[in-house]
């Protein structure tokens, strides 16, 4: 393959993750939809991204909001129409966004046509786009491997005694990649998006194609059995030809695949461009207030910088719609520690990626009930933890303290009520501080996180550096900073970020203090009275302050 054939937009690029359902309902039905989307295509130009990721659109009896598809190549009536669909690629080209679609191709919802056939019995001809095993004496599951969203990986179809496999919910069957005729219905639909002319995917779960021989035992990893397992390259193989032949960004969400593994995933002969790591978000404490390891956090993702400084690329990220809110889990839910963030993630070398509301440094939402919390895997743990004797309170507590809907709430754009998300009853509440923390409040507001993040992407956008320089841990022992020296062949950037909600003091090693007075502060979020503009041995940082020093080159 020759380096041509890459897209090197990307490179360049700054994404936006769209979580359809929580980002804009025009029509008041309390979901969003796609006509809520093109009507907020300004907002995203102005805050400057290039391109948007939207979460799956397709038509999905939503166990798991649309990561369960019953068609691939229809959209969610409660999101819009194929009409529809098209227009917002059109708007978005017209306005110079691109936008990538999330291709969920590990699974199925068990609603799929496929599936449905596959269930009628051991000869139906869809059978083995599926796994199915006899299921031992007593209904007992195949093997002891356990899913991702809790309980076993199998589940038992009285029609025919056998077992069929899923790594998430019963209600997502795995499909069967070992199957020929399986992949080249792939295939095909994954063409037929890409020849409407879509800018890319983000791939789902796309590490657990492949599964281990049914009586591989588990010892320390309990997801190895489905992680990245050999016989996959084939199919990635497969894959990489139909993205290069449309010349499309492709970024893989690839849990497993190691930070020494992900060069050969995304160098300029890999199957990828870039793809999510599953690891930095360390945590620390006790379950139900557990925070992230600002230690394990630099030290994870300066590997991966380290790994992949001269080949392969880095999407990055600090939030999706999996995990809870980042100001929530490493800031104090201030102004400044969502800056802080921003800073310290976004001049990292990669394609950094926002999600909806990380902008406005939204928070976590706070649970009262188990009533109020949607995610079926917060559902299932919430059971599986009173099944286990702890009180509804405890399990309450634990249950949400980490779940995935704190960054589902909906979008919050002004103080009107439900946020501006919509005029009916929203599908999940929103947070109840919306009414100061919006997006028409902030873009007000010189000083808040929307306007810093503003000011960021056009920032790391004016320096190439940021793109092509080369990346230094500095201080890798720090416990609560992070800092880093991003160099290329005409400048270098020294960037400090104090994660905590401590003073701090940064001893700034020797090499970088050779020219004292020539360090200039170029960005960040000092008070405007601090002495910002000097860069000295003890370099004192106040609660999340975050600051780029240019060093002068030799
Ligand atoms: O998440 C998948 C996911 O997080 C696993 O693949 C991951 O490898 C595992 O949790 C390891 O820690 C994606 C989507 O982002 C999520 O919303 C879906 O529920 C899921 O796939 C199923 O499609």
């Amino acid at each position: 393959m020759t380096h041509e054939l890459k897209q090197p937009w990307w490179q360049h690029a700054v994404g936006y993750q769209l979580y359809p359902r929580s980002f804009r309902d025009a029509d008041g039905d309390g979901i969003g939809d796609i006509a809520g989307i093109m009507e907020k295509l300004p907002y995203l130009k102005a805050l400057g991204v290039d391109f948007i990721w939207l979460n799956p659109i397709y038509l999905s009896p939503n166990v798991d909001n649309g990561y369960d598809i019953s068609d691939f190549q229809k959209i969610q009536p409660e999101y819009g129409t194929m009409a529809e669909f098209k227009a917002l690629l059109d708007k978005c080209h017209e306005l110079g966004l691109k936008l990538i679609l999330d291709l969920v191709i590990n699974h199925t919802s068990d609603q799929h046509p496929w599936f449905l056939e596959a269930k009628k019995g051991k000869d139906n001809p869809y059978r083995d786009y599926y796994h199915w095993q006899p299921a031992t004496s007593e209904k007992q599951p195949p093997n002891d491997w356990q899913s991702f969203f809790g309980g076993s990986t199998w589940t038992y179809d009285e029609n025919s005694g056998e077992s069929y496999f899923h790594v998430f919910a019963p209600q997502q069957p795995d499909l069967n990649w070992r199957n020929g005729q399986l992949r080249q219905a792939i295939y095909q639909m994954i063409e037929w998006w890409l020849a409407l002319g879509i800018d890319g995917f983000r791939l789902d779960a796309i590490s657990h194609l492949q599964k281990e021989p049914w009586d591989f035992k588990i010892t320390d990893n309990p997801w190895a059995p489905f992680m990245n397992v050999s016989g996959i390259e084939a199919y990635m193989t497969d894959l990489q030809g139909l993205f290069r032949k449309y010349h499309v960004m492709t970024v893989g969400e690839a849990s497993g695949v190691s930070s020494r593994q992900a060069v050969s995933w995304t160098d300029d002969d890999g199957y990828l461009d870039m793809i999510f790591e599953l690891e930095h978000n360390v945590r620390e404490g006790e379950p139900g207030s557990e925070r992230i390891n600002v230690l394990g956090f630099k030290k994870v993702l300066a590997r991966w910088q380290k790994h992949l400084e001269n080949a392969g690329w880095n999407a990055l990220y600090v939030e999706n719609h999996d995990n809870p809110r980042i100001n929530s889990v490493l800031g104090n839910e201030t102004v400044k520690s969502a800056q802080a963030i921003a800073v310290a993630y976004m001049l990292l070398k990669g394609t950094p990626f926002i999600y909806q509301g990380q902008e406005l440094g939204m928070t976590n939402y706070p649970f009262a009930t188990i009533a109020e919390v949607d995610a079926k895997d917060s559902h299932n743990h919430y059971r599986l933890l009173l099944e286990s004797g702890v009180s509804p309170e405890e399990a309450l507590r634990l249950t949400t303290h980490w779940t995935r809907d704190h960054a589902r709430t909906p979008m919050q754009w002004n103080d009107s009520p439900n946020s501006g998300f919509t005029s009916g009853t929203p599908w999940l509440a929103v947070n109840p501080n919306y009414p100061q923390l919006n997006v028409e409040a902030e873009m007000a507001d010189e000083g808040s996180v929307l306007r810093f993040y503003q000011k960021l992407i056009g920032f790391r956008k004016a320096e190439g550096t940021f793109v092509t320089g080369g990346f230094d841990l500095v201080a890798a022992g720090d416990p609560d900073i992070f800092a880093y020296l991003r160099q290329g062949q005409e400048k270098a950037f020294l960037v400090v970020a104090n994660l905590s909600a401590k003073k701090r003091i940064l001893t700034i090693p020797k090499r970088y203090l050779a020219q004292e007075t020539a360090a200039t502060y170029v960005f960040g979020n000092l008070a405007s009275d601090a002495t910002a503009g000097l860069l000295t041995k003890k370099l004192t940082l106040a609660p999340y302050d975050a600051a780029v020093y240019e060093l002068a080159m030799n």
